[in-house]
């Protein structure tokens, strides 16, 4: 079948779709070191992992509404200034499971673990724009070009066994300050297959959906993207809105993503003695936002302490010169005295001070996506 040759995988990873391989970490790997390890990164695919074997004939066709159409290989790429850009990667779907509990949503159901945070290493996109004629800080082509089109090379389900593709503004691609990456390593290391072997395009601070995998071709088109994946799926509707009233064309796709945060070193429920307990996790915020604050309680939300916030930048990979890592999360932590049986509550702020929404029942939508609510854990205590 198409799945005859798909990669290894971490055998701790959490699988909650085969076929295509939907697979996520444990919680308690988000929080053991700053940059999460290929290996446990979360794994998001629509269908079979392409192979490409031939690095040396790989190529990426740039066209549309421009006047010098080019095709790039991996050493015109190789050639343009490489940068290394921590970013966090979070799937649109992340924290799916538990919103299905409140109403049933359709998706991949995951845990809190659909977001990793990487060193991606590659190419910025505005310097390869810049190889077909398009100049930093462009809105639109003279022919009309506002959006660019990444189309990959796999076949999805979605998209009537089509290419996976998806579109962002032409003046964020264009923007060296946005960091968009045509991105050839992750951590250090050539980026293996699952995640976009030999070459994927990394948005930071934007859902992962628009970063697209096994990049192909690009395209400067007029109107954003009309695949599946930008019209079809990743909006978010209000609750009122089912299956049996939906009309897609009412909403955008989704690009940024809110404030988010997530306890990882606690289940559910977790069973522990009376005494100290660590609450660790992380907080990300799309959009180039940063984490100001992250509260947690341990009576249910009527009172609140401050968690410490952590980003570690002395990992070798990572350049001298960059002293904050915006497009990535903090990791947080605080020592609470729990006595008896309780509720823990975490939630952040970001540096623009949005808040996440208290539950989950409020930001109910039918794809499930962008559950940003208060995340909640309950410890049964024993002695
Ligand atoms: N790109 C391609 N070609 N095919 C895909 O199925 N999935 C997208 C995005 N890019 C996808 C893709 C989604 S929804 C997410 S969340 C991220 O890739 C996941 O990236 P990862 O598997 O490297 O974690
Ligand atoms: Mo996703």
């Amino acid at each position: 079948s198409d799945y005859a040759q798909e990669p290894p995988r971490h055998p701790s990873l959490k699988i909650n779709s085969k076929q295509p391989f939907n697979a996520e970490p444990p919680r308690s790997a988000l929080v053991s070191s700053y940059v999460t390890p290929v290996d446990l990164f979360y794994k998001r695919n629509h269908g079979p992992i392409p192979i490409v074997d031939d690095i040396e004939r790989y190529s990426v066709t740039i066209s549309g509404l421009i006047d010098r159409p080019r095709e790039l290989f991996m050493k015109d790429i190789w050639k343009l200034p490489k940068y290394n850009v921590t970013a966090t990667l979070q799937c649109a779907g992340n924290r799916r499971t538990a919103m299905s509990n409140v109403r049933k949503v359709r998706g991949v159901g995951w845990d809190v673990s659909a977001i990793g945070n990487a060193v991606w290493g590659g190419a910025k996109l505005a310097d390869v724009l810049e190889l077909v004629g398009i100049s930093k800080l462009t809105s639109a082509t003279k022919s009309g070009g506002k959006h660019v089109e990444f189309v990959s090379i796999d076949k999805c389900k979605e998209e009537n066994g089509g290419p996976y593709k998806a579109s962002i503004p032409l003046s964020q691609a264009t923007n060296p300050e946005a960091d968009v990456l045509l991105a050839y390593e992750m951590n250090g290391e050539p980026l293996n297959r699952d995640h976009g072997y030999p070459l994927r395009v990394v948005v930071p601070g934007v859902i992962g959906a628009r970063s697209v995998k096994w990049l192909d071709s690009i395209n400067i088109i007029a109107k954003e993207c009309q695949g599946f994946f930008m019209q079809k799926d990743y909006k978010m509707f209000p609750p009122s809105v089912d299956w049996d009233n939906i009309n897609w064309s009412t909403r955008r796709p989704q690009m940024d993503f809110p404030v988010q945060c997530a306890i990882c070193s606690l289940e559910d429920v977790t069973a522990i003695k009376p005494g100290k307990v660590k609450v660790s996790g992380y907080a990300a915020s799309g959009g180039g936002r940063g984490i100001e604050r992250v509260d947690v309680s341990i009576d249910g939300s009527k009172t609140w302490v401050e968690a410490s916030r952590h980003q570690k930048t002395g990992v070798s990979y990572i350049a001298d010169d960059m002293t904050s890592d915006k497009w990535a999360w903090v990791l947080f932590d605080v020592a609470v005295d729990v006595p008896h049986s309780t509720e823990i509550v975490a939630k952040a702020v970001d540096s623009a001070s949005n808040v996440q929404p208290e539950n989950v029942q409020d930001i109910w939508n039918l794809r499930g996506i962008l559950n940003t609510s208060w995340h909640r854990v309950q410890v049964r205590v024993g002695h």
